[in-house]
């Protein structure tokens, strides 16, 4: 299976973005943190290089917190970076946004008297609406654990000089490495129109077994027979109601049980990747 998902929506949200991207001072780009680099959309890098960055490491509840604090510590030692983390009960706080802000943006490049922006990016189902709402403390944009859930650009005042902006999530046009294309369909950020949910299924049991086997053992009860993804995944649909009429058993129903309870932190706190060094 080859995943590609960038519908024309997402083209015309990039050329918005490239446009908007020109006025404001500095970006926010907003990761996950079980997966900061899978979910670092490589085309920014490319548009926003010499912009100040404040980057948040997003859903850290979902992640190790050791693991999550050494990607905060590398970020940070990236140039004009500087880096936040953000979880359901502790978002970002308007005052620890404003001082990061102060932190990377250098005050001779923005008049004092005059207001800025600021702009939220990131690839889809990554949290950048739901950190807007928190800021802003209404539910002004929609929010849900499905990509492209927004569509247009969303500004709100954070103070009397500086503005927020919330964009659409955007993916690149070609995902080359289909590993990193398939850690994307299994946390939610690609549509699950462009995917067999069997085999982002079959390819996160895989993962659990090699990586995260204590986890699947508290979640399911696993026994120590179960070594492979179709067993695991066997286990799943006779436990968890995943067995169709008949008996047979509903692979596609235990993939979606087992991305679900990845995607909402069932199985506890995942760290998918390292950070260097
Ligand atoms: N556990 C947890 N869930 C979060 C966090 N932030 C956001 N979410 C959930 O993640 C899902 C996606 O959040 P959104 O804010 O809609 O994501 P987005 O980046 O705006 O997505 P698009 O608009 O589709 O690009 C929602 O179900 C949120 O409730 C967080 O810090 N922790
Ligand atoms: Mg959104």
């Amino acid at each position: 299976m080859n995943i590609s998902w960038y519908p024309g929506h997402m083209h015309q949200n990039r050329k918005a973005l490239d446009k908007l991207l020109q006025q404001v001072i500095a970006v926010i780009e907003v990761l996950d943190a079980r997966a900061p680099k899978v979910t670092t959309n490589p085309i920014f890098s490319e548009t926003y290089r010499n912009k100040p960055c404040i980057k948040i490491l997003c859903k850290a509840d979902l992640a190790n917190p050791e693991a999550t604090t050494k990607w905060q510590n590398y970020f940070n030692t990236q140039p004009n970076t500087v880096c936040l983390t953000s979880a359901l009960e502790s978002t970002v706080t308007k005052k620890l946004l404003l001082q990061a802000v102060k932190r990377v943006v250098d005050r001779k490049s923005i008049r004092s008297e005059s207001k800025h922006d600021l702009v939220i990016i990131g690839i889809p189902n990554v949290g950048k609406s739901t950190l807007l709402n928190k800021l802003a403390k209404r539910k002004l944009a929609k929010t849900g654990n499905e990509p492209a859930l927004t569509r247009s650009q969303q500004r709100i005042r954070l103070d009397d000089s500086w503005h927020l902006i919330d964009t659409p999530g955007i993916l690149w046009p070609k995902l080359e490495n289909q590993d990193k294309a398939f850690v994307l369909a299994m946390l939610g950020s690609i549509r699950n129109t462009a995917f067999e949910t069997e085999e982002i299924g079959w390819f996160a049991a895989e993962l659990l077994l090699a990586h995260f086997r204590t986890k699947l053992i508290t979640r399911y009860g696993l026994s120590v027979q179960i070594r492979t993804p179709d067993q695991l995944l066997l286990f799943i649909a006779q436990t968890r109601g995943g067995l169709s009429k008949g008996t047979r058993p509903n692979f596609h129903k235990a993939s979606e049980t087992l991305l679900n309870d990845i995607r909402s932190g069932k199985l506890g706190p995942l760290s998918l990747e390292h950070a260097p060094g």
